[in-house]
């Protein structure tokens, strides 16, 4: 009788997982598929957002199908870490992600990103195509987070032969290539812009918007023959420099009636460790080298024409992807995001690209539309940020909420899709690691930023701007308001301490 209880064990244990198998297969049949799209470096200078300049006619109607988020924020402006964050739930204070070069597999091996869960919990079949992680900067992707490998695409790219002085390897290209890593300031600067008469799909964006496309056609036959469902992250390069769009998307502006920086210095009393001039923009040609070199006013006109350039063309090509969920008759069980990385500064305080704790580079449009859950033409004041976006999409996919290994600050925003004025927090929390790491704290009114050395003893230097009287930073007020600043920093103390930079 003993010896036959391993046997009766064994069978058990088999029928238990075989019921739990088809238990799965029953639950993936009715899970809604995910589109996620990145969007690198998107602000929310788009129409749906107010700005009367932009031509974003598709994202203008992504964001009437589902809710808007007027104020949400990333957690880090700069694209590797800010990908992260999305994809771990993790603040970089709680990772130590911080840097372009940073690799998640050495800092955190068994780390379960947003698309393993879903694979794992929900059965998903999940796919990602161009800029999904950082690819660049000694960076290689996460081919442990999809379940067939990655679509890479370029980030990087020129037609225009005199972009390249005749088609040598440029700086950035260099960087985004992981070639030359060490000698990048031997190599000569790409255009900052080019417009050259080109068709979608001669650039990277074209390319993942028709291969996304055809993904999304298997699909729907994948679902309709064994019921799994998708989860395909679609990355999207433009907005990000260099400003390479066709000729018919700058045509669709008047570079003249453009808006040009208001405000062109740094916050009055801001300390220096939180401002910015040169970096990034100045490994572009014909940007001044020199950081505090003055733009002339025809070169921020091309930088900003550009930008808006850039932004169309990649609302061009979002428009293709959903009018494809929409010809599969996918669009009734698909949960749609759209997620711009973080924002951008065009001239703002005269800082150009992003890599601060300031408002246009901390800024970003979520969109959602969830079938049965949001409303049509929805917007919400409530305040949101990268790492909510996990949560709340497994639970919408009525998957059990994210538990790590890694440190999980994102909350569930289902409750805000519901109801436009529920509150799920009373601030957005990011960060910015310089020659002190600041910290920052985002409320309805203000934002407070703390600069300090991770684990240095040196008093705190703060930032304090207040966007009902001055949504412009044009002056620190935390020597003014010290009121406002003892009960922002209370709230920025309830956080663990931040972890040290690895890379
Ligand atoms: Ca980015």
């Amino acid at each position: 009788m003993l010896s036959r209880l391993p046997a009766i064990a064994t069978s058990l244990a088999f029928i238990f997982c075989f019921f739990l198998a088809s238990n799965r297969a029953v639950q993936a049949k009715e899970r809604p598929n995910v589109l996620l799209i990145l969007v690198d470096d998107l602000k929310p200078a788009l129409g749906c957002y107010g700005d009367s300049h932009a031509k974003t006619p598709n994202i203008d109607s992504l964001a009437n199908r589902g809710m808007r988020f007027d104020m949400a924020y990333c957690n880090q402006a700069v694209c590797a870490p800010s990908r992260f964050t999305l994809m771990l739930g993790s603040h970089s204070t709680s990772t130590g992600l911080y840097g372009l070069g940073s690799q998640l597999r050495q800092i955190i091996p068994d780390a379960v990103t947003m698309p393993q869960h879903f694979a794992e919990h929900g059965g998903y079949r999940t796919e990602s195509l161009g800029k999904i992680f950082h690819i660049g900067h000694g960076n290689h992707g996460d081919p442990e987070s999809f379940s067939v490998p990655h679509f890479k695409e370029k980030v990087i790219e020129y037609l225009d032969p005199d972009s390249t002085d005749g088609g040598q390897l440029t700086r950035e290209e260099a960087f985004f290539t992981n070639q030359m890593l060490g000698q990048i300031k031997s190599l000569p600067r790409g255009a900052a812009f080019e417009s050259p008469e080109a068709a979608d799909e001669d650039y990277a964006d074209g390319r993942v918007a028709a291969e996304t496309m055809k993904r999304l056609q298997s699909a729907k036959q994948r679902r309709q023959t064994d019921g799994t469902p998708f989860f395909i992250a679609a990355g999207f390069a433009r907005p990000h420099l260099p400003f390479s769009a066709p000729q018919k998307y700058w045509d669709l502006y008047d570079r003249n009636s453009l808006p040009m920086p208001e405000h062109e210095t740094l916050p009055v009393d801001a300390p220096k460790v939180a401002g910015k001039r040169g970096g990034e923009i100045s490994n572009y040609k014909p940007v001044p080298t020199k950081p505090n070199a003055e733009f002339g006013g025809d070169l921020k006109r091309d930088l900003i024409h550009g930008y808006y350039a850039s932004t169309s063309f990649v609302d061009a090509q979002i428009g293709k992807v959903i009018n494809e969920l929409d010809r599969l008759e996918l669009s009734d069980n698909t949960i749609v995001v759209l997620w711009g990385d973080h924002g951008f500064h065009l001239g703002d305080l005269g800082i150009w690209t992003k890599h601060t704790n300031y408002e246009q580079a901390n800024r970003i449009p979520i969109l959602i539309t969830a079938p049965g859950v949001t409303q049509p033409g929805t917007s919400t004041k409530q305040l949101a940020e990268s790492v909510d976006i996990f949560p709340t999409l497994t639970e919408l996919a009525g998957l059990p909420s994210p538990t790590g290994p890694q440190p999980i600050d994102g909350v569930s925003l289902v409750p805000v899709l519901k109801d436009a004025s529920a509150r799920v927090r009373d601030h957005a929390y990011h960060a910015y690691p310089k020659r002190k790491l600041g910290r920052a704290i985002r409320t309805e009114r203000y934002r407070l930023v703390q600069w300090k050395q991770i684990d240095g003893d040196e008093a705190p230097i703060y930032e304090l701007y207040d966007y009902q009287t001055d949504p412009l930073e044009t002056k620190n007020l935390a020597e003014d308001r010290p009121d406002v600043v003892e009960r922002l920093s209370k709230t920025l103390a309830s956080y663990p301490d931040p972890v040290r930079r690895n890379r």
